[in-house]
């Protein structure tokens, strides 16, 4: 038998449940080694009491100074060890997020090698941590930033925390101090008294915050133009881009708003090239409810913004090309058009289309008929509205996910949402009624019947809070599941009752809207996730809970959206403020240096938003556009008496009464 004289103390730190635990671990530790008498034996008891025999024959200043050395030791281990620290952030998220289910296996977040890459670089200042400190206090309750600041703007407290550095992401940089110097500024130029309104006391630099969204939509054209130009879509981390139907999605998305912020140069330039570069004429597979919704959308607006009938031709032609989608069995349309070749297919693996694909369409292959008095582009899409109408599968006038274009049948029965593949279903029944002058009576029954589905079967409170929601169903069990996307909801809502539908409409949406505003409220960086599960059981710590897989934001609109009806037919100032707090977290989360915005795959986790190097063309059709027109005064610029908007933001007219 060996003779060892050993004496060990592990003091370990580190976590194991994490996502990935071997990677993950890290350990501070101590070994002391004894050289007294003792036969090693292999025993644990044996090296216990080895070990405290040698304890005891110590001074009590020896062990006062061994046990603060290892103190000392411990805690300047976890100051500065990132990764320990990390841990307990992370851990201190899953434990509060995942309950009782912490431990067991996740799914990965997707986290490219280039976000490895892009880990800051420069220590962060105090008025960080200090702010992460707060953050990871958790919500406990409802949220409203401005007024926990003592109801002063976000602008007055950034200047008391001071700047912050740069944080290099490595490939680029998001430069958070520009743009907190830039609101500072702009904040400063206006001396705006306080206004009291419905208790909400705030200051209004009105034309700064316009400003401001022009700033944002100039710095994302410098990437798009600088990287991506003629593009579908900006990879503003790599600075590069990404294909989809190589039509130049980004850039007609956002003609028109363009022309809605005044940036002429920038709109000219994108003239010349649709003008100059656009062609239809190509051997592609588009989608056909995108390509209609941005780009037969975008131009048919931007021709009646600017008269120009440049963008109605090519309206014209794209809308002719997207024509033998409808040449199913069912006249429900195919997903999918080549738009060179003339033909039309499902995707490879169903013949379903999902629902809100085939009727979120038609307002503008009706708007295209009007205008070009070719009526087959509307005979077309009311053929399906007036084939779902009638369609057995509904409950309560919810609407199935999917519908065969074949059997021109709902499929899948028995699932119900306001989310991805049924949303804009019901915004595209209201909106084309409005289109139309309120004549078409079976759209408008439909969407009040869809609204009593809502409030009979998916329409929940929170807890602690008592935040309505909007969940879904699935074989008659709720899931208190909602998407961002369902954030579309509270303006639709508000644009209903605007337009004499019952006043209950607007109240719901008020409720909504404030949902969706503590959706982005109580996340650590201020942003939404893609989806959130609410907490309905009693005595809930906070109400909404953000699966890992869920956290990412893609810089969607919906809620912004909604937040500019509601100011609109309100005049409620604080949901401009809303809107301001989102529109400076998505500068200080995912504005990316040398041009652009980025989706970012954490919402949680301010240090590290890890961003996802892409940007969605509607971050520049509609979510800048929507910013736009909350902050503007002006009740004239796109009347919703007049216009009613496309589910991507691009405005159409409502119809003369006469037609
Ligand atoms: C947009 O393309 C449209 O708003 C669509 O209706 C839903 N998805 C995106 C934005 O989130």
């Amino acid at each position: 038998m060996t003779e060892t004289k050993h004496c060990a103390y592990d003091f370990t730190v580190g976590w194991a449940g994490d996502m990935n635990p071997s990677s993950r671990t890290d350990f501070v530790s101590l070994t002391l080694t004894g050289q007294g008498s003792g036969i090693y034996n292999n025993s644990k008891q044996w090296t216990r009491q080895s070990c405290w025999r040698k304890w005891k024959l110590l001074s009590r200043l020896q062990r006062n100074l061994i046990l603060f050395t290892v103190a000392l030791m411990l805690v300047c281990g976890i100051a500065t060890n990132p990764s320990v620290t990390e841990h307990f952030r992370g851990l201190a998220v899953v434990a509060k997020e995942e309950g009782d289910h912490a431990l067991k296996p996740v799914i990965h977040e997707v986290q490219p090698e280039l976000d490895k890459l892009n880990r800051p670089l420069v220590p962060e200042s105090p008025s960080e941590k200090q702010k992460r400190a707060a953050h990871k206090r958790g919500p406990p309750g409802l949220q409203n930033r401005l007024q926990k600041k003592g109801n002063v703007s976000d602008t007055q407290v950034e200047k008391e925390e001071g700047e912050k550095p740069l944080v290099n992401w490595r490939v680029a940089m998001i430069d958070q101090a520009t743009e907190r110097r830039t609101a500072k500024e702009a904040a400063n130029k206006v001396d705006v008294p306080e206004v009291e309104q419905e208790g909400h006391s705030h200051k209004e630099p009105e034309v700064d915050r316009l400003e401001a969204v022009r700033d944002a939509f100039r710095h994302a054209w410098k990437g798009y133009k600088e990287f991506a130009w003629g593009k579908d879509e900006l990879r503003p981390m790599s600075k590069s881009y990404g294909e989809w139907f190589g039509l130049g999605l980004t850039l007609i998305d956002a003609l028109d708003t363009m022309w809605i912020l005044n940036l002429k140069k920038e709109f000219e330039e994108a003239k010349t090239w649709v003008s100059t570069e656009l062609s239809f004429d190509k051997d592609v597979d588009v989608n056909l409810f995108e390509s209609t919704i941005r780009i037969l959308g975008g131009l048919l607006s931007t021709y009646h913004l600017t008269g120009d009938t440049l963008f109605l031709d090519k309206a014209k032609d794209i809308g002719t090309r997207l024509m033998p989608a409808f040449n199913t069995p069912s006249k429900i349309p195919y997903s999918d058009v080549n738009i060179g070749k003339g033909t039309a297919h499902p995707p490879r693996w169903t013949s379903d289309s999902t629902v809100a694909e085939v009727t979120s369409i038609q307002l503008e292959f009706r708007e295209l008929s009007r205008l070009t008095q070719d009526t087959r582009y509307q005979a077309a899409v009311d053929e399906v509205m007036q084939k779902v109408h009638k369609l057995e599968g509904k409950q309560d006038g919810l609407v199935p996910m999917f519908i065969n274009t074949n059997s021109g049948q709902f499929t899948h029965l028995g699932m119900f949402t306001l989310g991805a593949r049924a949303d804009s279903y019901y915004e595209y029944l209201l909106k084309q009624w409005i289109q139309g002058g309120k004549k078409e009576t079976a759209l408008l029954e439909d969407y009040l019947q869809a609204l009593e589905g809502v409030k009979k079967n998916l329409l929940k409170k929170s807890s602690p809070n008592r935040l309505t929601f909007v969940g879904e169903l699935s074989h008659g069990r709720f899931s208190p599941k909602m998407d961002h996307l369902v954030c579309f909801l509270p303006g639709t809502l508000a644009l209903g009752a605007h337009h004499g539908l019952p006043a209950e409409h607007m109240e719901l949406a008020k409720q909504l809207m404030e949902t969706c505003y503590q959706m982005y409220a109580q996340m650590e960086t201020g942003l939404s996730p893609e989806i959130v599960h609410f907490n309905m059981h009693e005595g809930s710590i906070g109400d909404v809970d953000v699966k890992l897989a869920d956290r990412h934001n893609l810089l969607r609109p919906e809620t912004v959206e909604s937040l500019f009806y509601l100011y609109r037919f309100t005049k409620d100032r604080k949901y401009r403020d809303w809107g301001w707090e989102i529109l400076q977290n998505f500068n200080k989360y995912t504005k990316v240096s040398t041009g652009g915005y980025t989706s970012i795959n954490n919402v949680r986790d301010p240090e590290y938003p890890s961003p996802r190097d892409k940007m969605e063309s509607f971050f520049l059709g509609e979510t800048l556009k929507y910013f736009y027109l909350l902050f503007s005064d002006d009740p004239e610029l796109l009347s919703l008496d007049k216009y009613v908007f496309n589910t991507e933001a691009h405005p159409l007219p409502i119809w003369p009464t006469a037609q």
